[in-house]
């Protein structure tokens, strides 16, 4: 995958060269380039700002650096061929919301380009005028506000990389993960037995894996229904056996109406 990264706070994106994500670049499964939006600015300030129309209070990212940044890195006489255009993702608190469904949708394109706003944002004909030769998806990470865009770019890019084949070492510890199935995982233990008082569950300690894996399932329900309502609001009320909802009664959480698994 190629990943370009536009920012006037390119040193702000440096972790990208360690663990993971760092030996994804080494191996060439991640082509990943960072630039500086100020190397496609002309006059002697290096100007990327100015004042809002229609007033208010900040400075808005002007178009022109933008426009000669992607139309740089996403020629647009590659359209035609259609093959080389890459996705533009724009971090904004106004985006769609990032989820391991969007990670996975972004790992299976070959070429994503993230334009990093700061200031009160990018000028809008920016994302419109891309939106004319490519596909542009504004993105947020959270109903909070940042500083800018870099942070999320940090995010998402460590998201998708991991999803890229080669990358995660062990295959099967993807497909267990907390939103994989819908619940938030069951806390994890180990050595030593004992710490300071606090003692691994005995469950974990018996070798019963079938009683582990109860204990890990009752585990998960409780703690989604304590802090995570929502998320089991949507599961399938089909995928919930007796046992589940035995739990999720236990939990204090109204039992979804439906047909009950086994
Ligand atoms: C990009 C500028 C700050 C945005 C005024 C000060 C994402 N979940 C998220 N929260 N915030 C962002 C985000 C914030 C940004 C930029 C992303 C560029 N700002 C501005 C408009 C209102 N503040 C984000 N993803």
């Amino acid at each position: 995958m190629r990943v370009d990264v536009v920012s006037i706070f390119p040193e702000y994106l440096a972790p990208l060269d360690l663990s993971l994500i760092g030996r994804a670049r080494a191996a060439g499964t991640l082509r990943l380039a960072v630039h500086d939006l100020r190397s496609w600015t002309h006059d002697v300030h290096r100007t990327v700002d100015d004042t809002p129309y229609g007033g208010g209070p900040g400075m808005v990212m002007r178009p022109e650096p933008w426009g000669e940044a992607l139309d740089a890195l996403a020629p647009a006489e590659l359209a035609p061929a259609g093959v080389t255009l890459p996705r533009l993702l724009v971090p904004s608190p106004a985006g769609e919301p990032f989820t391991q469904a969007m990670a996975h949708e972004l790992a299976a394109e070959s070429h994503l380009l993230f334009a990093c706003g700061r200031y009160e944002g990018i000028d809008q004909r920016v994302l419109d005028h891309a939106a004319t030769r490519m596909r542009v998806t504004e993105v947020s990470l959270g109903d909070y506000v940042l500083f800018g865009g870099e942070v999320a770019v940090l995010v998402i890019l460590e998201a998708v990389t991991r999803l890229l084949p080669g990358v995660l070492g062990n295959a099967g510890s993807l497909d267990d993960e907390s939103h994989a199935h819908g619940l938030l995982e069951a806390p994890m233990y180990t050595k030593p037995a004992s710490w300071r008082g606090h003692e691994v569950p005995e469950v974990l300690r018996s070798g019963d894996h079938g009683r582990i894996a109860r204990w890990r399932r009752d585990e998960a329900l409780t703690r989604t229904a304590a802090r995570r309502p929502d998320l089991l609001a949507a599961l399938d009320p089909a995928s919930l056996d007796k046992r589940d909802r035995a739990a999720l009664d236990r939990a204090g959480f109204p039992l979804p109406a439906g047909d009950v698994a086994k």
